[in-house]
């Protein structure tokens, strides 16, 4: 590392200066958050030089750079991360010993930067982390919001959603960019005029408000590799000293307006997972950093490129899902407008520059704007996107002559709506899902018409997650284990971490393994005395489902087996039961009525088991507040059992799974998104499967759902678990849960009954559960596994996604720094 910083002595007296410059205060003197500040401002020093470095090596060498176009990056915190990536850890964490200050406190202190929801936003995160530690140019494009994902709160077992604000004490890794500020226009209308230039008529933009966008770069370190990329985030600003037209001149009204859209536009994340909110402020974010990033990019390439038709030699743009496709139209516009292409250049420049990642099948996630509000909003780009659909219409007519169910499918345009995907799958050179279970559905179901159409775009790209952060940091115990069997490359090449399969067998091996599990389960549980008063016995099954709350995601199931076994404790209070920890973390999007409801049954339940002393304790409910990426490093690193229980079919993948796995957590899981693969690495025999498949489920959903009335008529036990909601059982108020109830029985509306066919896989889940009893029973049987799903995590390290991406989409250059 650079030695002015990290040689020990160096970096505290750097730490006592920071202290004094910022704060004119003495070490002793300062709180842990201004140290905090302090010591980031110390190895952002660091940084910098090889910030510097990085960029001189990029302006020299020149490489293709990718931009990640993202609404969400869920960074968690950087502290920690970064002193691991400059291989400065330990010798921080020494240095600060040494000044009597402990480096978990003050790495506590950081905010976590929860710019996204759940899973789509903490992959933009690991995906930026692997390419800078693979050596590759890349930028990260998205949004600086003064809010990120809310703090929740659980009162009286509902959840309350408190403003994060986590830029109050100022962001130390941050720096702001004014000097490459950009100006995004919105409303207006479009006017025609002759162009004596070039003979022609053009498109000319006006009336509009303009919002000027300033960029704050985030530092990405690459591991041990003295890269640096840059995470630039957009924050709006109103135009103060724009030049009116003349027409405008002193118009106070419009003045006043241009502020406030500056402050709205990046004011607050939209806290929704797989679902579109639909609102006006959220089609003007996703067009706000889409054009400041675009009119970045091309910037830069002008600055030491030439020729625009050859953009895509040195730049490719990836569509984190439909969020950000409003790029197409942007390109084109800028390269026409802006750049003075005609339309079929400007085509073939795009259409080898875009690229499109699909997350979700879920129908209600899929972007379709309503083309008023697109118009009014966007014209001189809807204008774009009628062209680009009008072309594409006569492309389906003359491959599919007079078959208008192709059009009515197909077209960007439809129904006065515009559909996102379909824009972005017409423009982009590749289309991705993100496993394999999920682009075949791409391709054999929600997107066939496109695959038959145009089959050389699709392609799979299943995800991966950061060893860096998800065991080298959460999991230090672990980490220095692996390291001690089989060295450190794993750090950088998880494949070699199936080097540990030697050790299954190995009793010595397999008690070191379990110890460190059980010494991570005693840190989670002392954090969930803390924050939860809960006593939890570090011994028993600690038992994980922890992602955001959606119906699909069948947090339900899971409290309805919890149900199910306390009913099986209190009749058979004989009955051998191995001691079972429940554990559960979400948010609920704070619209989400149901899954709102979700959360209050599980903390009723939880009440309800963790307070009967008849139980003797054998079963514990804990709703762990406040997910979030600071904590899930924590609560993977002590995971026994890990929950993947989706409606197979629904979940594109997953990558908690995958962070579970490294931290040797068997999964319990459906044959769903990444699952299949997981089983496919660790053997079946390895994991414990259950549920319809996503084709049975497919197939029941085209031919009119099933009957849960026939297994709740039947299944006396089933019965009994749902009585249990509406019966006072676990609320005074028997309507409490009565929605949740209905929603398994009664059809309602356009919804069919139990449209996540939890009571049709419940059974099947519960003889999972059983089986995870009794391998739990038999030690050596369950180190071993547990074994060999870290030694067969190889496959899901990002580096190995990124790695994909650069082969098969985007061809970037490495490149090393002296
Ligand atoms: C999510 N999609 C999927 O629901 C997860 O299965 C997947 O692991 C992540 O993306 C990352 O690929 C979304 O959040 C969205 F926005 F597409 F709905």
């Amino acid at each position: 590392m650079i030695d002015k910083q990290f040689k020990k002595e160096a970096f505290k007296e750097s730490v006592k200066e920071n202290v004094k410059f910022l704060y004119r205060k003495k070490l002793e003197e300062a709180t842990q958050e201004q140290i905090f500040q302090a010591v980031c401002y110390t190895v952002k020093d660091v940084i910098i030089d090889n910030w510097l470095e990085t960029q001189n090596a990029y302006k020299e060498q020149d490489p293709k750079t990718v931009y990640y176009m993202s609404m969400e990056f869920l960074m968690g915190r950087a502290l920690g991360n970064n002193l691991i990536n400059l291989t400065a850890y330990k010798e921080v964490k020494e240095a600060l010993d040494e000044l009597g200050l402990d480096l978990n406190v003050i790495e506590d202190q950081e905010p976590d930067p929860a710019l996204g929801n759940g899973g789509l936003g903490r992959l933009a995160a690991c995906f930026l982390d692997s390419l800078a530690t693979l050596n590759y140019s890349a930028y990260g494009c998205g949004i600086r919001y003064r809010y990120g994902m809310f703090k929740q709160q659980i009162k009286d077992g509902y959840q309350i959603e408190v403003p994060d604000n986590w830029l109050k004490n100022g962001y130390p890794f941050e720096l702001r960019r004014p000097e490459y500020a950009k100006e995004v226009h919105f409303g207006g209308y479009v006017d025609v005029e002759y162009d004596p230039a070039t003979g022609s008529n053009k498109f000319v933009h006006k009336g509009y408000q303009a919002v000027k966008a300033v960029p704050f770069d985030m530092p990405i370190v690459g591991y041990n590799n003295k890269i640096v990329n840059t995470l630039r985030i957009w924050d709006a600003e109103p135009i103060v000293d724009f030049e009116l037209d003349s027409f405008d001149k002193g118009d106070y009204k419009k003045a006043v307006e241009q502020e406030n859209l500056a402050r709205n536009i990046v004011e607050v994340l939209y806290p929704n997972d797989n679902h579109m909110a639909g609102k006006e402020l959220r089609l003007k974010q996703q067009y706000f950093f889409v054009s400041a990033s675009l009119q970045a990019a091309i910037a830069k390439y002008k600055k030491n490129h030439k020729d625009i038709m050859k953009l895509h030699e040195k730049v490719t743009f990836q569509m984190n899902d439909t969020h950000p496709t409003v790029a197409v139209a942007e390109l084109m516009r800028i390269l026409m407008d802006e750049e003075g292409l005609g339309w079929d250049d400007a085509w073939s420049v795009t259409t080898k520059c875009v690229a499109y990642t699909n997350h979700t099948i879920m129908a209600e996630a899929l972007e379709k704007w309503p083309v008023e509000l697109f118009s009014r909003l966007l014209p001189r780009v809807y204008q774009i996107i009628e062209e680009i659909n009008r072309r594409f219409v006569l492309e389906i007519q003359e491959k599919y002559p007079g078959n208008y169910d192709k059009i009515k499918k197909m077209a960007i345009l439809y129904d006065g709506q515009v559909k996102m995907a379909h824009l972005a799958i017409v423009a982009g050179y590749s289309v991705n899902g993100v496993a394999k279970l999920h682009t075949e559905i791409l391709k054999k179901q929600e997107l066939k018409d496109f695959y038959e159409m145009m089959p050389e775009k699709f392609n799979n790209k299943t995800n991966g997650i950061t060893q860096r952060r998800f065991l080298l940091h959460g999991n230090q115990l672990l980490a220095d284990w692996v390291t001690d069997h089989i060295g450190p490359e794993w750090i950088t090449d998880l494949s070699q971490i199936s080097k540990l399969k030697v050790y299954v067998d190995d009793e010595k091996a397999q008690q070191e393994f379990m110890n460190i599990k059980y010494q991570n389960k005693v840190r989670l549980a002392k954090y969930i005395l803390e924050h939860n008063g809960v006593e939890v016995n570090p011994r028993s099954i600690f038992d994980v489902q922890v992602k955001r709350l959606h119906e699909y995601k069948r947090q339900l199931l899971n409290i309805l087996h919890v149900i199910y076994l306390y009913d099986q404790i209190k009749k058979h209070p004989e009955m051998d039961f191995y001691p079972r920890t429940f554990i559960f973390g979400a948010k609920a999007s704070a619209g989400y009525a149901r899954a709102k409801k979700i959360i209050k049954l599980i903390n009723s339940v939880a009440d309800v088991v963790n307070n009967d002393a008849s139980i003797e304790g054998k079963l514990k409910v804990v709703f762990i507040e406040n997910y979030r990426v600071s904590n899930a490093e924590m609560i993977f690193a002590a995971a026994d059992v890990s929950e993947q229980i989706s409606t197979a079919s629904k979940e594109a993948s997953g990558t908690g799974n995958m962070k579970f796995m490294l931290n040797g957590a068997p999964t319990l899981g459906t044959m769903d998104g990444a699952n299949v693969e997981i089983v496919d690495e660790v053997g079946k025999e390895n994991a414990f499967i259950f549920g319809l498949s996503a084709d049975e489920v497919i197939n029941y959903e085209n031919n009119g759902g099933y009957d849960p009335r026939v297994i709740y008529n039947t299944d006396d036990e089933i019965r009994q678990v749902l009585t249990e909601l509406v019966n006072g059982t676990f609320s005074s108020d028997t309507e409490l849960f009565r929605d949740l109830y209905n929603s398994l029985l009664n059809q309602n509306g356009g919804e069919r009954a139990d449209q996540y066919f939890i009571l049709a896989d419940f059974r099947s889940y519960a003889a999972a559960q059983k089986k995870v009893e009794e391998a739990y029973k038999d030690e050596k049987g369950w180190a071993r596994m547990a074994m060999l799903n870290t030694a067969c995590a190889g496959k899901f390290t990002s580096d190995r996604t990124i790695q994909e991406y650069v082969d098969d989409i985007w061809h970037l250059d490495k490149v090393y720094i002296k």
